[in-house]
């Protein structure tokens, strides 16, 4: 008892331990090795994550780092000069894009978020983010939880089981376009190696009059009002002579973003599309991609001259600096014909990778890519999953019927079996069904599906 209870301490202790068991003492220990080495992520081995790694199924296993992330937000308003004009706009902690977020596979995650906005209510998403066990931390108003109030916080907790790239926003009617999102980036292996991470890299348009204007004008007299401008990471120039040089808000002091490459470096670049509207392709001049995820998904790695992004989507990218040393355009190509509302500056989606980080002169590179002909996504065969999982019995499916209609208000609504839900902010479904509602009036569209499907089945 005594010496089983000492081989399971020290096995527990020690994963390497020798057991010899021939010398007739049967479970005594009789030699040790050390304990190899975990395996360490580093610039030569990014499959690598300590007892984890590229090949661990991260639906199955999660680690359990027992390390908590605390991190506070406050949902603001404020004046934004993102591109040379000045606008009201709503922020995370006083910038845009907010804060970064950032956590290691493994970790729980606490976020206080405080809303001090002054008449909108508030929650906040966390883009793709699995909530095992924790779906009422979703920050979807009027499913998960009530909306906070003005004012008022809400604390979210969630574990951490996936690893990669995302973003979180407010989930609260158009507040994410007025500026209410940020990075989140989880830490973990990779498929492919690289020598730095550089982050998130946000793919955004813009307006100079707030969106709640825009979507009002649209609903009242029916304009559509085009949006002013793309940002690169929050930032672009803006050429105030097209307002007349009249307009005081614009300020006309507006920045390219900038990137320096280090020479034969590889670079990570977490590519996100936070666009109010339509896609982006993007390339770097004279660079190759390599993608290694999609959407908290590691794939196969690929080699791509440019990567299309449809609203919302993150490709992980490995770029190695190995071109000329000089000044090149970054481009993010908006995709103007599969947009439902025109920008006014449709390419200026544009931002600067130096290799000397002196240099101001602006790139005179040139690019044979053009715009994509479809709006499709990236080509499903060069996403393939790196872990392989099985999703083949799934138990049943249903056709629903989705579309739009116009109402006597002159307002277009999307429809799911001809009908449209307006929410019950006051009242989300996840109490009523906690509460063991059964009954719900038909626009809610309650469509049974068994057990097995509903674990398939995502919020928002
Ligand atoms: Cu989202």
């Amino acid at each position: 008892m005594t010496s089983t209870l000492l081989l399971l301490l020290l096995a527990a202790v020690c994963c390497a331990s020798v057991i010899d068991g021939s010398n007739g003492l049967k479970g005594r220990v009789t030699a040790t090795r050390p304990c190899p080495t975990e395996c360490q992520n580093t610039p030569t081995s990014r499959h690598c994550w300590g007892k984890h790694n590229i090949s661990t199924n991260y639906y199955d296993t999660i680690p359990d780092t027992g390390r908590t992330v605390e991190v506070w937000l406050s949902a603001q308003e404020g004046i934004c000069n993102l591109d040379g004009y000045k606008r009201p706009c709503m922020t995370f902690n006083g910038t845009v894009p907010g804060p970064l977020i950032s956590a290691n596979w493994g970790d729980n995650l606490v976020i206080h978020v405080t809303n001090n906005l002054k008449s909108n209510g508030t929650a906040i998403h966390w883009h793709g983010v699995r909530q095992l066990n924790s779906v009422e931390y979703d920050g979807v108003p009027g499913v998960t939880q009530c909306a906070i109030a003005p004012g008022q916080s809400l604390t979210y907790k969630f574990k951490v089981t996936q690893y990669g790239s995302t973003w979180y926003h407010s989930h609260f009617s158009l507040q994410y376009s007025e500026g209410l999102f940020g990075p989140m980036v989880f830490y973990g292996p990779a498929t492919a190696d690289y020598d730095e991470d550089l982050g998130v890299l946000f793919l955004q348009d813009w307006s100079h009059t707030t969106i709640f204007k825009a979507w009002d004008w649209k609903q009242k007299y029916g304009i559509t009002h085009s949006l002013s401008n793309l940002l690169i990471n929050g930032t672009n120039t803006f050429d105030c002579s097209v307002y007349g040089g009249a307009d005081p808000n614009c300020v006309g002091n507006g920045k390219k973003f900038q990137m320096v490459f280090k020479p034969g470096k590889k670079y990570l670049i977490r590519l996100t599309n936070v666009a109010l509207d339509s896609q982006f392709r993007f390339s770097i001049d004279g660079h190759t991609l390599k993608v290694i995820a999609n959407d908290l998904v590691p794939i196969v790695p690929y080699e791509t001259d440019s990567v299309v992004l449809s609203g919302a989507q993150r490709y992980d990218i490995i770029v190695e600096a190995k071109a000329k040393p000089g000044n090149y355009w970054m481009r993010a190509m908006w995709v103007n014909h599969c947009a439902a509302v025109a920008n006014d500056n449709p390419g200026s989606g544009t931002a600067i990778v130096r290799y000397d980080a002196k240099s101001t002169s602006d790139p005179t590179s040139t690019t044979a890519i053009t715009l994509p002909a479809t709006c499709a996504d990236e080509p499903s065969e060069s996403l393939t999953p790196y872990v392989k999982m099985n999703v083949s019995n799934i138990a049943g499916t249903t056709l629903e019927n989705l579309n739009m209609r116009l109402t006597h208000e002159g307002v277009f609504k999307w429809t799911i079996n001809s009908s449209s839900l307006l929410i019950d902010w006051a009242n989300p479904t996840l109490k009523q069904m906690l509460n063991g509602g059964s009954i719900f009036p038909t626009p809610y569209n309650i469509i049974e599906v068994n057990v097995c499907f509903l674990a398939y089945f995502s919020l928002a």
